[in-house]
Parts: C-alpha cells; structure tokens; sequence
C-alpha cells in the first residue's frame, strides 16, 4: 500500500448525527459542504417527519450519495431522544467518532477539522461559546443570558468545569457512548447537552473544549421555549443529587487555552 505516511487515527471513521426538522432549506447545502471537505466523514440525518418535506428530500440525497444515512421517525419527538437513536446506530457499526450537529448552519462546518484534531487527545470535545468573551452572533441579550446562567448554574451545582455546557456542537469517542447507559437519558433540550457531557465527565473520560463562533439560524424557527429552560432547571439538581456522595473528577477546566510557542 501506498499510503503509509496517513497515521491509523486518520483513517477513522466519524459520524456526524444531524436531527432535523423542518430544515429543508438547510440539508442540500450543509451536506455538500461537509462531504466535499471530509473525506472519511459520513451524515446520519434523524428526521421527525418534519412537515416542510425534509425527510424526502433526504431521501432523495441519501440515495444519491452512500455517505449520507438517514432515519425517519414518525413525528417529532425531540432532539434527546433522536440524538440517542442516532448513537445506537453508530454503535451497531464502526464509526469511532460520533458528532452533534445542528442542521441550520448555526455550527460552522469548518470546526469539524478543528475537532478532529481535538479528539485525538480527547474522549469528548465540546464546541464552546464562551472560551474567550461570547462568540455568538445574532442572539438577543435575554437568549444569551439564559445560555451564559445556565453554565453558570452548572457549574455552581454540579461542579462540572464547562465555558459552555449547553452547547449541541461536540464530537464523542466510541467508547464513550459504549460505556453510559443511552437509555438513562431523559431530557430532551438544554439539558440533554448537560446530561451527556455530565456523564462523561463524572465517568473519568477526558473533556476538551475549542473555541467556535455560533451563529444564530438565518431562517426557520428555533426550538427554544420556556419548557426547556425548565426541564434544564430541574435536571440539574437531579444530577446533583443522584452523585451526592460521589467522589468528582478534578475541576481542570475542560477549555485550555493554546499555550505560546517558546523560544
Ligand atoms: N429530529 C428532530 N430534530 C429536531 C427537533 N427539534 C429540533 N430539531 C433539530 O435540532 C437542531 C437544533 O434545533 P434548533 O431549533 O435550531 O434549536 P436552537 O438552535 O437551540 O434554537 C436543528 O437541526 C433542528 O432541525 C426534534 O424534535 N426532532
Ligand atoms: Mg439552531
């Protein structure tokens, strides 16, 4: 074989999952860009029925191209519940690195490489908003105070070290989603993105943060509402409370910032 200089951690399959719903603008384009620039990288779209056609549409692209995989299910029953459908199918095959993504453009696909550099030292990479100030762009201040307090209220309650422990940007190790129980997870908005990352950290795996910009969807409607802020609010204190005699990790914070070159 010729390609003896590409080391075995390149050659590693990754999966990016992407739920959608109503994103029938979005998928063409997102798709095209991902698969053009990654080359061992494939697409599993979960997709709830959504009303707007989307899961045709995905049809159309995933017989058109063996990389892109997709799941129908029949109406929308939240992103938790379809991030976890999506695990356990990349779980039944051999991918070694397992992505969220958002299917509106609001994670940049050029972070991809940034995170699979990250994973080789990592078990889960988080895309993070807030390493250094606040790289959002387009949000009102209320939807970024919710987002900045949630951290926060993390953090204080929980002790996990997290800039950003509500973003859906983040890249898993195979052996991570191998070890937690996937069907423990209940939540389904912000805090499905605390739950996950809360397990991972609590069950000894090594977090890494990077830096990303977000920016806020161009078009469709976003998902937020007050009763995911109150799912988060109260998944929360049950983390706390289900490892309240449990010894935790360190609290290093999962965000280290480059180090300068020395001369
Ligand atoms: N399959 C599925 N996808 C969903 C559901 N709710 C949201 N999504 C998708 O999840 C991603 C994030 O949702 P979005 O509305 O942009 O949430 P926000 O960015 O937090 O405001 C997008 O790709 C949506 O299409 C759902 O109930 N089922
Ligand atoms: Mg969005």
């Amino acid at each position: 074989m010729a390609t003896v200089s590409t080391s075995v951690e390149e050659e590693q399959k990754a999966l990016i999952i992407i739920p959608t719903y109503n994103e029938r603008d979005n998928v063409t384009p997102l798709s095209e860009t991902i698969l053009r620039t990654y080359p061992n990288v494939e697409l599993l779209f979960i997709d709830d029925n959504s009303p707007d056609g989307t899961g045709a549409l995905l049809d159309v692209l995933a017989a058109r191209e063996p990389r892109i995989h997709v799941l129908h299910r029949p109406g929308k029953l939240g992103l938790g519940t379809a991030y976890v459908t999506g695990f356990k199918w990349a779980l039944a095959r051999d991918y070694v690195y397992i992505f969220e993504m958002d299917a509106d453009f609001s994670h940049d696909p050029k972070y991809i490489a940034d995170f699979l550099s990250a994973i080789r030292d990592a078990d889960l990479v988080l895309g993070s908003r807030y390493t250094v100030g606040v790289s959002v762009i387009n949000w009102t201040l209320p939807r970024l105070l919710i987002s900045k307090l949630a951290t926060l209220y993390v953090r204080l309650i929980t002790g996990m070290p997290a800039s950003d422990a509500t973003g859906g940007f983040k890249c898993f190790r195979r052996r991570v989603l191998e070890s937690l129980d996937l069907d423990r997870i209940r939540s389904n908005g912000y805090s499905f993105q605390i739950e996950m990352t809360y397990y991972t950290w609590m069950a000894g795996f090594r977090i890494r943060e990077i830096p990303i910009i977000f920016y806020e969807r161009a078009g469709g409607v976003s998902k937020m509402n007050k009763a995911i802020v109150r799912e988060a609010i109260w998944v929360v204190w049950r983390l706390w409370f289900k490892h309240l005699f449990r010894r935790k990790p360190p609290r290093t914070p999962f965000y280290q910032p480059p180090q300068p070159a020395s001369r």
